[in-house]
């Protein structure tokens, strides 16, 4: 049993997905970030960076105490090994599939998220900072879209955790104005990718479901929301106030 840290954002559903193929069972529990649940402390114990997602795994394999992890990246790589599949054991496989997984969680991930804050959540008149990385986004949507025409999945012929990795970004992105349209080989890739029963299952689980807040175009935080999210109350989280 796996115990899953969430909150309904592109790296909560990564892990997600992942729990699905794999077909381990596991329970969500919620956080609300705009509410500041992932300030608390007590998930300061489970992941020191007070973000979402996190696992904590109460069966490892070979027994012992749980096993804890943070990084969505770090734990699609414990949920392969654990569960044994979408992440070749060796050579050139192996390799691109860690090289695309850290592509996403190093760049596409972050570039998103920037882009994402300026367009949706930061006061208006920040032409620059909304340029600079929407620029960046397409940029590397361009190299997904490279990749993709010349290959079924983004590191080869096999579905692997770096496909989970970028797979619900890209759904989210619709967002941003950033439809499939100029993206035909995204495009195919996109639907292949849905049409899988995990992605499906999770897809259809209301625990598993993003609120409209966390989905509308344009939001407005009220003090306390904007606090938890990007000020004061964020900080001090870390220093343990
Ligand atoms: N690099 C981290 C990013 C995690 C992250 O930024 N999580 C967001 C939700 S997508 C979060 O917890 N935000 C709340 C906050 O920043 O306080 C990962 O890949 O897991």
């Amino acid at each position: 049993m796996i115990d899953l840290h969430y909150s309904a954002t592109p790296n909560g559903q990564k892990v997600a997905i992942m729990l699905e193929e794999i077909g381990e069972p596991y329970r969500v529990i919620p956080y609300d970030i705009f509410n500041g649940d992932q300030l608390a402390s007590s998930f300061g114990r489970i992941n020191p960076n007070h973000k979402l997602p996190a696992i904590v795994d109460l069966a490892p394999a070979g027994g012992g105490d749980p096993v804890t992890v943070f990084e969505s990246g770090a734990i699609l790589q414990y949920l392969a090994e654990k569960g044994g599949r979408f992440l070749p054991a060796s050579g050139a496989a192996r390799a691109a599939t860690l090289s695309w997984l850290t592509w996403q969680v190093a760049g596409l991930g972050p570039m998103g998220g920037q882009a994402s804050h300026f367009l949706r959540y930061a006061p208006a008149g920040q032409d620059y900072a909304v340029e600079r990385y929407t620029k960046e986004l397409k940029r590397l949507l361009t190299v997904l879209e490279k990749r993709l025409d010349k290959s079924a999945y983004v590191a080869g012929d096999e579905y692997s955790i770096a496909d989970m990795a970028i797979w619900p970004g890209r759904a989210s992105a619709f967002v941003m104005g950033m439809g499939l349209d100029e993206w035909p080989a995204m495009h195919r890739w996109f639907e292949r990718i849905r049409e899988r029963p995990a992605v499906a299952r999770a897809i259809a689980r209301e625990d598993l479901k993003a609120p409209e807040k966390y989905i509308g175009r344009h939001q407005t935080l009220d003090e306390k929301e904007w606090s938890n999210m990007f000020g004061a109350a964020n900080h001090a989280a870390v220093k343990g106030d």
